[in-house]
């Protein structure tokens, strides 16, 4: 048997499927055409549409969070085409399991981009509810909900839920999870189950470049895409920054897991363009050259420049799209500034479902210390900032 050998590094454009290219000219893909057929103009300036209010969300967040209203806020900068475009190919019984960072996808599956920063400012461990909206919550331990979601997988394989025929029953699982996670064992470990049983579950990767300042170089030295079949996954590559083969590739994948062909490993090439938190500092470790590149690459002028090309992207609409970010923003600041400070003691709430006595002890101890204050000023006030 022969060894293989890989020329190519985990930051090569080999094998992106690709319906636009960075200039906004629309590309021919004989596998892939046919999923994007049925999207005219409408349906891409609603694409359009979801894209910029999701990047207002972004700047107004990360504003509040300077100004101190939140705690934390991570950005979706620059992967808006990877979430909208997967997230508009969802049906909706399908379930989402997300990391920390999908609010373009939280838009998709109609939370109120509001109820994102309930978690951000600290006054809500979740935010919205998982069962309505098919989107689970948040998950800040990296990789950790792979495994929720092939479990939730095997779950939706043993209600009957696959495979059936009927389009609104047959139901898929999709998990979004970043280049850093693939090293975590837990999404080699999702991997196993989700091949062995043939479950209903699409790996979205995220390949944003970036683990905080770890570069994939160091996660990788082949494509991500090519952990998939090893497990015995069928994967994908796609530009990341292209909404319509986001849109192409996760509903191939998604109509794989519904009719009973198993999970499927994307990876979505894209770029992190802004910090990997409000906590961080990318010039520290990464050079502006390389940032200035992919903001070439920005998905929303790609998909701009299409519509502008071919003439439907009316001024009427710029302008009606640009007064529906403003009060977008206006409405985000006044919600956020709205949602004033939980007691500390909170924390002890919801820890399970059931009333759990070590927790009651120490709720106990907690109320009586912060009461120890002469002033009582501790109390009631707010740690989040
Ligand atoms: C199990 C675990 N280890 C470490 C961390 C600290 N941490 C938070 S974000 C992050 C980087 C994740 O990078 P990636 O998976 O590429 O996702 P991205 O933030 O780029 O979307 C790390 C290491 C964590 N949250 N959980
Ligand atoms: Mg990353």
């Amino acid at each position: 048997m022969g060894i293989t050998g890989h020329s190519t590094g985990p930051l090569t454009d080999d094998g992106l499927v690709q319906l636009l290219t960075p200039a906004g000219e629309r590309t021919s893909h004989p596998d892939y055409d046919a999923r994007v057929a049925h999207l005219d103009a409408d349906a891409l300036r609603g694409l359009y549409r979801d894209m910029v209010l999701v990047r207002r969300f972004d700047t107004e967040a990360t504003a509040l969070q300077r100004q101190g209203e939140l705690a934390l806020f991570a950005q979706g900068l620059g992967q808006e085409a990877a979430q909208i475009g997967s997230g508009r190919a969802l049906a909706a019984q399908d379930h989402v399991f997300p990391s920390y960072r999908e609010h373009g996808v939280a838009h998709t599956r109609g939370v109120d981009l509001t109820d994102v920063l309930r978690l951000f400012r600290g006054v809500d461990h979740g935010g919205w509810d998982p069962v309505g909206h098919g989107f689970h919550l948040y998950t800040l331990v990296i990789g950790s909900h792979t495994l929720h979601a092939t479990g939730y997988a095997m779950g939706v394989q043993r209600d009957g839920a696959v495979g059936t025929g009927d389009p609104d029953r047959d139901t898929a699982v999709v998990v979004y999870f970043g280049d850093g996670a693939t090293s975590q064992g837990d999404v080699s470990e999702a991997l196993v189950f989700a091949a062995v049983n043939n479950s209903p579950v699409v790996f979205f990767c995220q390949n944003n470049q970036w683990a905080i300042s770890e570069p994939t170089t160091k996660q990788a030295r082949v494509p991500l895409a090519d952990r998939g079949p090893g497990f015995g996954v069928p994967s994908v590559r796609v530009d990341g920054n292209d909404v319509l083969a986001t849109y192409a590739v996760t509903a191939e994948a998604l109509e794989r897991a519904r009719s009973g062909g198993g999970p499927t490993f994307i990876e979505a090439y894209t770029y992190r363009m802004g910090a990997h938190t409000t906590s961080d500092d990318p010039s520290r470790y990464r050079s502006s050259a390389e940032e200035e590149s992919w903001r070439l690459r920005d998905p929303i002028d790609r998909l701009r420049t299409h519509l502008e090309e071919r003439g439907e992207l009316p001024t009427a609409f710029v302008e009606e799209l640009a007064a529906e970010a403003d009060a977008l923003g206006e409405r985000i600041r006044t919600t956020v500034r709205g949602m004033g400070h939980p007691s500390p003691a909170s924390m002890f709430e919801h820890v399970y479902a059931t009333p759990h006595s070590v927790v009651e002890g120490e709720r106990v101890w907690f109320e009586q210390y912060e009461a120890s204050f002469a002033d009582g000023a501790r109390a009631g006030e707010g740690s989040h900032r």
